[in-house]
């Protein structure tokens, strides 16, 4: 059965992902790197192929707002807003998850962008208010300066413009450091229904005191999502621990949480997905993966 067809519209009940008939539902797949980078893997077969060979039921498309002909600097707007609707149409078509990923990063605050933020929360919900398939992530990693009660007003600002239109669609929140820290969501939660707190780890450059920190948050009852995470270092680069893997996807386990993989892509980087130089969009062997790929397609395998 089709991942949409099994679980319906979600929503977050005692601090889990649930799906409409009440059972414990958890995301797994693969988060685009940026639209405008990598766009030739919004595409059909792709998907597909990450449905149907690697078991995963969602996918993560990110659009980046800051960098690199990013939406709400140098971008061409119309042409990104186009991609995104392209993956979530395609997303629809398979009956997958989507998260709608506002890939906010290089400009620290999501303040900043924050009405065009709104602009394009109200006219993707415009569009998809009612279909049960998308998630709403409406700041990937708020860093620098930027501080809990700044995201805090922007949450006030942009859900409520997603829920005019969408009242009933999960959103994740990201937290201050790059999402790391959700126990400051623990000490002052937003007062939404439905929404999730997003926390990131690269386990290579993430160790013991953010998984205390994390596990602390869950046992509390804070809802979670890891709606980007990676074996490798936080640059991308470096070497995959798999030591400090296999602790983070303990945690993973125990509670349930879905998780999201940084990034579907060739190139250099060891958190690419692909070999560097392979052009195939779907149908990889093993030795077109980068380890991370060929760790995260067993990991993907054994999911029940
Ligand atoms: C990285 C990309 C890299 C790009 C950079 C832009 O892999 O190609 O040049 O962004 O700043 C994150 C971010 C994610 C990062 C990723 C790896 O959400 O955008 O992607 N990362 O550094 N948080 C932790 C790691």
């Amino acid at each position: 059965m089709r991942p949409v067809d099994k679980y319906g519209f979600l929503r977050v009940e005692g601090g889990r992902l649930v799906g409409e008939n009440g059972s414990g539902c958890r995301l797994f797949g693969m988060s685009t790197h940026g639209l405008a980078w990598r766009p030739e893997y919004v595409c059909f077969d792709t998907f597909k192929y990450l449905r149907d060979e690697w078991h995963t039921n969602a996918v993560r498309l990110a659009m980046y707002t800051h960098e690199f002909h990013g939406y709400c600097t140098d971008g061409d707007k119309k042409y990104l807003f186009s991609l995104m609707k392209k993956g979530i149409d395609l997303a629809i078509e398979l009956g997958i998850y989507v998260i709608v990923d506002w890939h906010v990063l290089g400009e620290f605050s999501p303040l900043i962008y924050a009405d065009e933020a709104e602009r394009f929360f109200r006219e993707i919900t415009e569009y998809y208010g009612d279909c049960p398939n998308i998630i709403y992530e409406i700041c990937n990693e708020p860093n620098g300066s930027c501080g809990w009660e700044e995201i805090r007003e922007y949450a006030g600002r942009v859900i409520p413009v997603i829920r005019e239109n969408a009242p009933r669609a999960v959103i994740l929140v990201g937290t201050t450091e790059w999402s790391q820290h959700c126990d400051e969501a623990l000490e002052a939660p937003l007062s939404f229904d439905n929404i999730m707190y997003s926390f990131h780890f690269y386990a290579a450059t993430h160790f013991e005191n953010l998984r205390s920190r994390l596990k602390k948050c869950l046992e509390a009852g804070l809802p979670v999502f890891i709606s980007e995470c990676s074996i490798t270092e936080a640059s991308g680069h470096g070497d995959i621990d798999l030591v400090s893997a296999r602790e983070w996807f303990n945690i993973v386990d125990k509670y349930d949480l879905s998780y999201m993989v940084w990034s579907l892509s060739a190139s250099r980087e060891n958190s690419s997905i692909i070999a560097d130089g392979c052009n195939k969009l779907s149908g990889w062997a093993d030795e077109e993966l980068k380890p991370t790929g060929q760790w995260f397609r067993k990991r993907f395998l054994s999911e029940k």
